[in-house]
């Protein structure tokens, strides 16, 4: 494998249905429930956070301007199987009062927010920030998480650091027209790199099920 476009024809190649229930694989991605989402999923399996994201939705939670005003504990409470649900509740509250102060509502925060921002939020991360720039703000950024790491470790690529790696994924993908070419439409790069990221992840936990793959 010579670039990030062949690792994409090889995961694509694979029978790997990771964007069935949403076209850029995220849940409900352009919402905020992928911002919570991206904030939960931090060092725990993306089953437990499905669990909280549900406990929140069945109560009409999954809101900027809700979630805002929830009492830290009560949170706490309906997050718990994310793991570190203190912390937790006390950085989403904290990061939806930040948002509400800086941007006024969710759309605008998706219009406007850039990784700079974002990266000066309390918890959160490079792997936090391109989730939600990517799933939840629609923007072209590519995230590198633990499983990107492992399936390039395992074709034997070795990068320095979180962006080295981004860029490399970026850039080895070539113009825009072997993209279309590639998924038989015209695509946008945001959607490419979300489906590009969903693939990773899908075939990584799938290898591990099998025992093919360690993490
Ligand atoms: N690890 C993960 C996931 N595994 C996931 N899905 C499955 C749908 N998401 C959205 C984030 N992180």
């Amino acid at each position: 494998m010579n670039c990030s476009f062949e690792l994409l024809e090889f995961l694509k190649n694979q029978d790997i249905n990771a964007s069935l229930r949403d076209p850029y694989w995220w849940p409900n991605s352009g919402s905020f429930e992928v911002v919570v989402g991206a904030v939960l999923t931090q060092q725990t399996k993306w089953e437990r956070v499905e669990e909280s994201l549900e406990n929140l939705k069945v109560r009409d939670l999954l809101s900027l301007e809700k979630l805002a005003s929830l009492e830290p504990l009560f949170l706490g409470e309906l997050i718990k199987s994310s793991g570190f649900f203190r912390q937790k509740s006390l950085r989403l509250i904290k990061l939806a009062n930040e948002i509400l102060n800086e941007f006024g509502d969710f759309e605008n925060f998706q219009e406007r927010v850039d990784r700079e921002w974002l990266l000066a939020q309390k918890g959160i991360g490079k792997e936090s920030a391109d989730s939600i720039l990517c799933y939840a703000c629609k923007k072209e950024e590519m995230v590198v998480d633990r499983y990107t790491q492992i399936l390039l470790a395992h074709f034997g690529y070795e990068f320095e650091c979180y962006d080295e790696i981004a860029s490399w994924l970026k850039e080895g993908l070539g113009d825009a027209k072997g993209l279309n070419e590639l998924y038989g439409k015209e695509i946008s790069l945001c959607e490419v790199y979300a489906r590009f990221h969903g693939k990773i992840v899908e075939f990584c936990k799938n290898r591990v099920k099998k025992g093919v793959l360690k993490i």
